[in-house]
């Protein structure tokens, strides 16, 4: 080789630089071995972090993942295998070597008895584990110990996997592992309310993830994020648009963009549905009528339904929000549910489609309790709707209250498949700043007993079809459905709690039978740390969390008393306007005698919707449980409560306690102050500091304004409001997020 000579000046320059080399390699040196703060942040990667396992820890999870055998001949597979590279090699630090056959001491073996011969030898998959279960066991393999995924189908195999990633995620011995799993619902599905406009009604968290506009042709990298994110908690179906639906959803233009997005979702086992206008005949179609029994809107939804499967061969089918506060349905043409909801079934049938029809109905026409109206409408059409129709029944009479007793539509139609529908985004629960996790609050509903064959006809058996399978409800279609919390913000749900409740909602529709505090704490470990000193405070903070809002919103059974339209902040005094059933006044009915809705045999009589046992314990408020109290009675302010507090002192004491216990959280958040990431750890402060003074404005405005009927005293040590009512009452937010 040519070297050129070099002068003096050339050395002095070349022993400057090794100098400054090695000055630069000593900082270097020093950076890494510093005690360094906890990575900053963003919460995109919501409890998909994959940071790496200790040293400490790491030898045996190694020790038993020496190896990656897994097919990619498909793109399911082959989204199965990247997420287990970019799992274990963020766990462990490297992914594990791929290979074709197991070959080494610790092998992981991923696949089905089609996809892995491996597996097929085992014959581990069996008929039980379904369409989307899976066994994680381990092994012996030609007398090497191997870890075995084995599915009957891509999908299963994918659920496996992320339930594998899992087990490293929040440090379960590896040892000895023989899961089974199979999902209790057939459909856990995501109910976006996004316009196309981008306007996510009730959304906290940004404008809508879908960029209807740069779609079919730009697919955001946040699609297939969002697709892991869903598939690794077990959700396989999503409504893409808002129940308050746009016509323009079904026309050629966003089909194709549906289509797009359905194409991302595929390989995660994700099936797209899409919510239905139900005039849409009217409006893109050009057909004088949407009535359900003519001949022409039939063939219109038919062909319409045909298009929709050439650009989307499995799509899921149509969910409907029809004659519920103004939306068109078949009742406009003197129709009933049924003969609307069967009209769309009979359209998507040839292609194995569902239709899902809410039971969300109400009419301020009607003069009857808003609670009872469901049921009145529904239950005279148990039997008479086709076999692919779904209704989908929210959790509660009135409307994802931060606590309704259980619908009495559950149990009540033993011949048709009823779906749940929880509120995930936060509506009334204090949008995205205040800490709520929803999981007690689900729970709740899901083991609350219906009676309605007998003691231990839960909520859970109703939806996983358990209470009238084989019986008389025979299409066995089951599901769950979440309206979601999710949007454009960095975090995706606008807060980083919030994302536990995506979270809680599709490991609860995979099985309802879970315990929200076990997922509270598998959360916790995947998204903050697997310290128990960060784990248990975190935990017991998001347990108690739902229960601190109902006491600083709506203690004791009250409801439905949020600012009008935003349903943001306080509004107890919310009267007047276009209709009853849309003010506060309506539903705590207070005056100087008493508060509280009388729907006892003595008043409403919306008791008598549930089966006997319910009905006695809710018609008589000894019985009631308190949490319902003012629910289901109208009661006198000194009424005597549980604890011998008159009604009125015990409201006083619950609105305190819930600002209490928000200040016990951020107590607690402190506390965890250079255990968490400082960027989480600040925005989860300062929306805590929020929370609280949001809980004492709910607490304050509410005392006031009730005080004006008992006429009474606040307890000994409680704090008046801080304003008086006309200060409350004059507080507008016309621009509060999610309206409209
Ligand atoms: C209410 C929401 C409204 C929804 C409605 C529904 O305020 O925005 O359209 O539920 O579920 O709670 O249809």
């Amino acid at each position: 080789m040519v070297r050129a000579s070099r002068t003096p000046g050339d050395s002095v320059h070349a022993a400057r630089q090794q100098t400054g080399f090695l000055a630069l390699a000593l900082l270097l040196l020093a950076a890494l071995l510093l005690p360094r703060p906890a990575l900053a942040e963003d919460g995109y990667d919501l409890w998909l972090r994959y940071r790496p396992i200790p040293e400490s820890e790491a030898a045996p999870y190694r020790a038993r993942i020496a190896q990656l055998v897994a097919p990619a001949t498909t793109p399911s597979q082959q989204a199965t295998r990247d997420e287990l590279v970019r799992g274990l090699g963020g766990l462990l630090g490297t992914p594990p070597p791929l290979a074709d056959a197991a070959g080494v001491e610790g092998a992981l073996i991923v696949g089905t008895p089609a996809s892995s011969k491996q597996i097929a030898r085992l014959g581990l998959a069996t008929k039980d584990l379904g369409r989307e279960g899976y066994r994680i066991r381990s092994v012996e393999i030609d007398g090497r110990d191997a870890t075995v995924i084995a599915a009957n189908t891509d999908a299963g195999a994918m659920h496996g996997a992320f339930h594998f990633l899992r087990l490293l995620q929040t440090r379960q011995p590896m040892a000895s592992l023989d899961i089974r799993e199979a999902p209790r619902t057939q459909l856990r599905m995501l109910n976006h309310w996004d316009n196309l406009t981008r306007h996510v009604e009730r959304g906290y968290a940004g404008e809508s993830i879908w960029d209807w506009h740069k779609l079919p042709d730009y697919l955001s990298p946040r699609y297939t994020d969002y697709a892991r994110a869903n598939a690794s908690i077990g959700i396989n179906a999503t409504v893409l648009n808002n129940v308050n639906a746009s016509a323009q959803q079904l026309t050629p233009m966003y089909i194709e963009k549906a289509a797009a997005l359905a194409n991302v979702f595929r390989p995660y086992g994700i099936r797209v549905f899409l919510s239905a206008r139900f005039s849409a005949p009217v409006e893109i179609g050009g057909l004088k009528t949407a009535d359900p029994l003519d001949p022409q809107v039939r063939a219109w939804w038919k062909a319409k339904a045909d298009d929709i499967y050439k650009a989307i061969p499995d799509f899921g089918g149509f969910l409907v929000k029809a004659n519920s506060e103004g939306q068109p349905g078949p009742q406009d043409y003197g129709r009933t549910h049924a003969d609307g909801a069967n009209m769309m079934a009979d359209a998507v049938k040839p292609h194995g489609g569902i239709v899902i029809w809410r039971a969300f109905v109400y009419s301020h026409e009607t003069p009857d309790d808003r609670a009872k109206q469901a049921y009145n409408e529904f239950v005279p059409l148990d039997g008479k709707f086709r076999g692919n129709v779904m209704v989908q029944v929210k959790n509660g009479a009135i409307d994802f209250q931060p606590r309704e007793p259980f619908h009495p539509l559950f149990g009540a139609m033993p011949k048709t498949p009823l779906m749940m529908e929880f509120q995930i985004t936060k509506e009334y629960l204090g949008f995205a700043t205040h800490l709520a996790y929803l999981g007690p609050m689900f729970e709740e509903t899901l083991r609350a007993d219906t009676y309605a064959r007998g003691k231990g006809s839960t909520v859970a058996k109703v939806i996983d079809g358990e209470l009238h399978r084989g019986t008389l409800f025979k299409s066995g279609l089951t599901g769950m459905a979440g309206v979601a919390n999710i949007g454009s913000d960095r975090n995706w749900s606008g807060s980083h709690f919030d994302q536990a409740n995506w979270y809680v909602f599709g490991r609860l529709a995979w099985n309802p039978e879970l315990s929200s505090r076990d997922i509270a704490e598998e959360w916790t470990r995947m998204t903050f740390s697997n310290d128990a000193a960060v784990v248990q405070p975190i935990v017991a903070m998001m347990m108690g969390s739902r229960e601190a809002v109902v006491d600083y919103m709506t203690p004791l059974g009250l409801h439905h008393l949020m600012g009008r339209s935003h349903h943001y902040g306080p509004g107890p005094w919310v009267e007047g306007g276009p209709r009853a059933d849309w003010t506060s006044v309506y539903y705590h009915r207070a005056t100087k005698d008493g508060i509280g809705f009388d729907r006892t045999t003595r008043g409403s009589d919306a008791v008598s919707q549930y089966a006997k046992p319910v009905a006695a314990q809710f018609d008589d408020p000894a019985k009631t449980p308190e949490e319902f109290l003012l629910w289901f009675h109208h009661l006198p302010w000194d009424y005597t409560t549980k604890s011998g507090r008159t009604l009125w002192d015990e409201l006083v004491v619950h609105y305190s306690r819930g600002v209490d216990a928000v200040a016990d959280m951020r107590r607690t958040w402190d506390g965890l102050s250079g255990k968490i990431d400082p960027e989480r750890h600040a925005q989860v402060a300062t929306f805590l500091s929020i929370q609280q003074k949001e809980a004492q404005w709910w607490r304050d405005a509410s005392i006031a304004y009730f005080q004006t009927f008992s006429q009474r005293p606040l307890p000994e040590g409680y704090a008046p409001p801080a304003h008086p009512l006309d200060y409350y009452e004059s507080l507008e937010f016309p621009f509060a997020p999610g309206n409209g």
